[in-house]
């Protein structure tokens, strides 16, 4: 396209294969439109006329409700329960195992996702994690491997995918971080829109009489990771593993260690980490599939076509065990197919094999809002999307993808869902998403985690609701990660009697800091070794309704932290 002149682009927008006459109309501007259409086509394998291919055969599908899984049965994966409240040597020894391979590992953010639910104006890999330290998403990120670093004494790479909506912030935030000797190291790649459609005829959007363009989603990170030959230069570095990581789950490095073990032990090419899901999450349910004379596959099934594919197998839908009549009490209200939380570690030989032979192009689908039941209109523009986590489809039939699952308190939640969608998902008996449960979850985490290195922690015994969110919160204990990497090591910081409070809030930092005797009902922050610390004063921060003119971050929350 780029050689052809204004005027033969016209035309050729006119001919059947593209059908975009509509763009050129008297008050659209054309010469922009022409740029971006040799944008578009520059940055799509295969050019726009493969993409209106294919966004029409997938918009046929979708409107005749067509399986994408048909004679596909679905199944639940086997998977390994890893539980350090079930089986705390067995934890352990994973995470043993898991620490001696971290010096061969790499990291992957993927940051091009726009908090459009979330109804946040900037980049979520810079919102706070918690209101204690607000330390971001990225800076935690960064800090942990750090920590990790300082332990395996090897560089660990990073790797962040970008967006158009997300590049330039993303690289605004990484020069507030610090770090300066790590951040320099962090790679960026900038994942490219495709066009927004109209209509099942695969028409482009207008939008101020410009061409409207989308995330083509999150599937991108391994078309990039190949054209940037970021894979396969850790490859060379001698690095073993790389685990893809999201923006707004502030856990996954807490279970880190133990999915590697996890890994390394069952020779996992990808190992989904994953949580019991409950049916009609918005995360996507993680199953074996079998089709005669095809080879098994252990695939996510988004939460979008779950629904779907349980029916088409002569099941009532996405229903819960204890409704499909299967399962034990213990797994009766959640779905059959464990949830993907979308931290997925990859054995990386095994994955540069297969991004080798597929160049990292994901399979696409479309997911367009209909108007009616004709499923002609659309409310809103629709595009192709694809899913990082279908990478579980490239690999050799001898490579195995499998499973490990965690209790959600130590390895998941997010931070997806705006104030009122959040109340809304309460209400559906699902967990909100929202920023303030997510630090709440972070707090309780950490609770956890000092609980099973042997603190004793007053259970949460107030309840707080801000904006329609009733919240437990416990004590607001922030681990940093130079306090600890592991469980293990964690266990080697907590010395003596430790007491706490449920209303304290503790802040442990420091790589070689251990506390022999602590009794908290304050807060507390340490930095270094010490022995029978006390503050009992009771004078502890606390959280008060946001106001009118308070920051966004603090709003999509409800609350905000004022120290007395
Ligand atoms: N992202 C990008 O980098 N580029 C894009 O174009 C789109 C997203 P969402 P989603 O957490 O439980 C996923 O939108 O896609 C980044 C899994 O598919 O937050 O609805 C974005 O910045 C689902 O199976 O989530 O659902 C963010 O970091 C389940 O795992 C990440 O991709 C679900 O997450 C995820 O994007 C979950």
């Amino acid at each position: 396209m780029e050689r052809l002149s204004d005027d033969q682009i016209k035309a050729l927008m006119g001919t059947p294969e593209y059908n975009q006459s509509h763009l050129f109309t008297a008050d659209s501007d054309h010469a922009t439109i022409i740029q971006q259409l040799k944008y578009f086509d520059r940055n799509y394998p295969g050019g726009i006329k493969n993409y209106i291919a294919r966004a029409r055969r997938l918009l046929v599908d979708s409107a005749t409700g067509v399986n994408p899984l048909e004679g596909w049965s679905p199944s639940a994966p086997e998977s390994q329960l890893v539980s350090p409240e079930l089986n705390l040597d067995e934890f352990l020894s994973l995470e043993q195992e898991g620490l001696s391979e971290i010096a061969h590992s790499g990291i992957v953010l993927v940051a091009g996702g726009l908090g459009e639910r979330l109804g946040y104006s900037s980049i979520k890999i810079g919102l706070p994690v918690e209101l204690v330290t607000e330390t971001c998403f990225l800076k935690l990120f960064i800090e942990s491997i750090l920590a990790l670093q300082e332990r395996s004494g090897t560089h660990i790479p990073l790797a962040i995918m970008t967006s158009e909506d997300t590049h330039d912030r993303t690289v605004d935030l990484i020069k507030t971080l610090g770090h300066e000797e790590y951040t320099s190291t962090i790679y960026l790649m900038k994942q490219e829109k495709v066009p927004a459609i109209i209509d099942n005829e695969g028409r482009f959007a207008l939008e101020k009489g410009q061409l409207s363009g989308k995330p083509h989603g999150h599937g991108d990170v391994h078309i990039l990771l190949y054209q940037h030959g970021i894979a396969q230069k850790w490859l060379s570095e001698g690095k073993k593993w790389v685990m893809f990581i999201q923006d707004t789950n502030p856990l996954p490095f807490k279970v880190f260690a133990s999915a590697l073990g996890v890994s390394k032990k069952n020779n996992f090419a990808m190992n989904f980490l994953g949580v019991p899901r409950i049916p009609k999450e918005s995360m996507g349910g993680v199953a074996r599939l079998t089709k005669p004379g095809e080879n098994d596959l252990i695939v996510c099934v988004e939460y979008n076509i779950i629904d779907t594919l349980m029916k088409s197998s002569g099941h009532p839908g996405d229903i819960s065990n204890r409704e499909l009549g299967v399962g034990t009490p213990l797994t009766a209200d959640f779905s059959p197919f464990p949830g993907n939380i979308n931290t997925l570690l990859f054995n990386l030989p095994s994955y540069v094999n297969a991004l080798q032979r597929t160049g990292g192009t994901m399979p696409e689908f479309v997911n367009p809002k209909y108007a009616d039941a004709t499923k002609t209109v659309f409310k809103s523009a629709t595009r192709l999307e694809c899913l990082m986590q279908d990478f579980s489809k490239m690999f050799n039939p001898d490579e195995k993808a499998g499973f490990t699952m965690y209790d959600r308190w130590i390895s998941f939640t997010a931070v997806k869902n705006s104030l009122a969608d959040a109340v809304q998902k309460v209400q559906q008996g699902l967990d909100p998403w929202s920023a303030g449960m997510g630090e709440n979850d972070y707090y309780y985490c950490n609770n956890k985690l000092l609980q099973l290195a042997g603190a004793n922690i007053e259970p949460p015994n107030q309840t707080e609701t801000f904006s329609g969110i009733t919240y437990k919160f416990p004590a607001k204990i922030v681990l940093h990660p130079s306090f600890a990497v592991s469980l293990s090591e964690l266990r080697s910081k907590v010395q003596g009697r430790w007491d706490i409070s449920a209303r304290s809030v503790l802040i442990l930092e420091g790589k070689n800091t251990v506390v022999n005797g602590l009794k908290s009902d304050g807060f507390l922050h340490i930095t270094s070794s010490q022995e029978n610390v006390e503050k009992t004063d009771g004078v502890v921060p606390r959280y008060v309704p946001v106001e009118e003119n308070d920051k966004e971050y603090l709003k999509i929350r409800g609350f905000k932290m004022i120290h007395v």
